[in-house]
């Protein structure tokens, strides 16, 4: 088997090869990521918070090494891979699926190496010119983002004529540009961008909406944990983890491929909520009652 194929056959994350939503937990190794910036910037730390997240149930652990709250300025490529080449290797060396959340194909391929099976671009690859075909190249699946600016200017570009007919126009042209650099269209997932150059209204405009996003004939991935869009319901991160588990149970009743959170015990336990309402297939009983 080739390399590309192994990697493949080993990712849990690979679209399709689930029935039921999957649960990405969030490790940020920032030092300002908005919710949990600065707990994890010790590799022992940041590892034990990995296992703990896949004992709760998570299917795959995404590593971040350069935090895209509202605001934030870039960092330095050799920073952002100091920062998440060492977990990436003990996470993968415990038996955790990992994914990479990163704009930079550098970094996306760095991770890849030390194992790393999926990437996470915030950007859709429009932050690196050389993302979508490293990507093409590495074989791995890959979630494209909605995405308009980096962090410091994303709130100039929250101006939409159809807030969710534009970020499907978008994505589309986003899968398009993928596409032809090489990456196999069933590798892709879509992510609506929750929080990113939108306001908090058209945040939950998306979600009211998710279903629109299906015309884009890719699996779906929603990132709402704890994003500041929920604060007119829950202000504290205890709500918000309690709004994001709804967010969960709502979302992978729809069909959400997968959504990242920071509490994986409780949209773990969400997504099973979302899969015991669904009508049982004809010819099955609930045994359980
Ligand atoms: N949000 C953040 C970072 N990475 N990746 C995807 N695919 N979707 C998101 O919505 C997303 C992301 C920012 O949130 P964080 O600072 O809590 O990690």
């Amino acid at each position: 088997m080739t390399t590309t194929a192994a990697r493949a056959a080993a990712n849990p994350f690979a679209p399709g090869s689930s029935g039921r939503c999957l649960v990405m937990g969030i490790l940020n190794v920032t030092p300002d990521s908005f919710s949990d910036g600065g707990r994890y910037l010790r590799t022992d730390l940041a590892v034990r918070h990995a296992l703990l997240m896949a004992e709760q149930g998570a299917d795959i652990v995404d590593v971040g090494g350069e935090s895209t709250r509202p605001g934030a300025t870039r960092v330095p490529v050799e920073e952002e891979l100091a920062r998440v080449l060492p977990v990436v290797r003990e996470v993968v060396g415990a038996g955790v699926a990992v994914s990479i959340d990163t704009m930079r194909s550098a970094v996306a391929e760095a991770a890849v190496d030390a194992g790393a099976v999926l990437v996470n671009d915030v950007s859709g690859g429009l932050a690196d010119p050389s993302m979508a075909r490293v990507v093409a190249d590495l074989g791995t699946p890959y979630v494209a983002m909605h995405w308009r600016a980096h962090s410091a200017e994303m709130h100039l570009h929250t101006h939409f004529r159809d807030v969710v007919g534009d970020v499907v126009t978008e994505l589309r042209a986003r899968l398009d540009d993928l596409v032809a650099a090489g990456i196999e269209p069933g590798r892709i997932v879509v992510d609506p961008g929750l929080g990113f150059a939108k306001t908090a209204e058209q945040s939950w405009q998306l979600l009211r909406r998710l279903d629109a996003l299906r015309v884009l004939g890719r699996p779906i991935l929603v990132g709402a944990s704890r994003k500041s869009f929920l604060a007119r319901l829950a202000h504290d991160m205890t709500k918000r983890d309690t709004a994001t588990a709804a967010v969960t149970a709502i979302a992978a009743a729809r069909g959400a491929f997968a959504v990242r959170v920071h509490d994986v015990a409780a949209s773990t336990v969400a997504v099973q909520v979302a899969a015991a309402m669904r009508p049982p297939v004809r010819g099955t009983s609930n045994k359980d009652g």
